[in-house]
């Protein structure tokens, strides 16, 4: 038995490429895995589950197909599509998993997250955060027209690509600190995250015991996933 987790898709319309890749391995998920967890950021920007252009329900159509097929699928928010909401999971059959998320994967508890959070040092994008992820904001966010709110992403996309080159690679990393506070919070010694793209199994010692981190790759030109086996061992792919 298997467990595949994968994060930072980024899909869009204008990189059909990586789509090809993400249903290939959605098949391929469906004969070998009894679980596939998205960990955010699955597509570059979900500006509501309203916005269903062609592109977005071929990946709808794709993921409905793959757990009509017995395929779990757990996915949480990114920082690019926090907006997935209810229609989406009723679409798709997909399930979504709250942003700090403790899985048994196989007999190995692990803490599961996008990431975004434990990057601490990076106040900035942190305030952007609370804001947005309201009550308020998504829901009057959610009152414009697609066009409109399509231009809202696109504007956050620029400011967000200007902040990350702007900003020293160490702030955009995670702190070790917070990674630490929050695996002893969960009582946890292993952790799988996404949303740096800087994929590696790091360990370390917490609390006088083996802990692990491991970091998934975002889809640039390859498709990234961990493999997660019954024996614990954990393998990153790129295919
Ligand atoms: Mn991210």
């Amino acid at each position: 038995m298997i467990n595949a987790l994968i994060s930072d898709l980024h899909l869009e319309q204008n990189n059909p490429h990586i789509a090809d890749i993400f249903r290939k391995f959605l098949n391929d998920c469906i004969s070998s895995a009894s679980a596939l967890y998205i960990l955010g950021d699955f597509f570059e920007a979900w500006i509501g589950d309203d916005d269903l252009t062609i592109f977005n329900r071929m990946i709808i159509d794709a993921l409905a197909r793959a757990t009509q097929k017995g395929l779990p699928i757990y996915v949480m928010h990114g920082n690019r599509d926090f907006l997935i909401g209810k229609k989406f999971l009723r679409m798709t059959g997909c399930q979504l998993l709250p942003d700090e998320y403790v899985t048994p994967l196989l007999g190995t508890p692990t803490l599961l997250m996008h990431g975004d959070t434990l990057c601490t040092e990076d106040v900035a994008y942190l305030k952007f955060r609370k804001k947005s992820r309201s009550w308020l904001f998504k829901t009057f966010i959610q009152l414009y027209s697609l066009k409109k709110r399509r231009l809202i992403a696109q504007r956050y996309r620029e400011g967000s690509k200007s902040h990350t080159s702007k900003t020293p690679a160490y702030i955009m990393d995670v702190t070790q600190s917070e990674v630490e506070r929050v695996m002893q919070k969960h009582g946890v010694l292993h952790m799988i995250h996404g949303h740096t793209h800087r994929p590696a199994v790091h360990q370390f010692e917490l609390d006088g015991q083996r802990a692990t981190r491991a970091v998934l790759g975002a889809w640039h030109e390859k498709g990234n996933a961990l493999i997660c086996r019954e024996d614990g061992r954990r393998e990153l792919i790129t295919f």
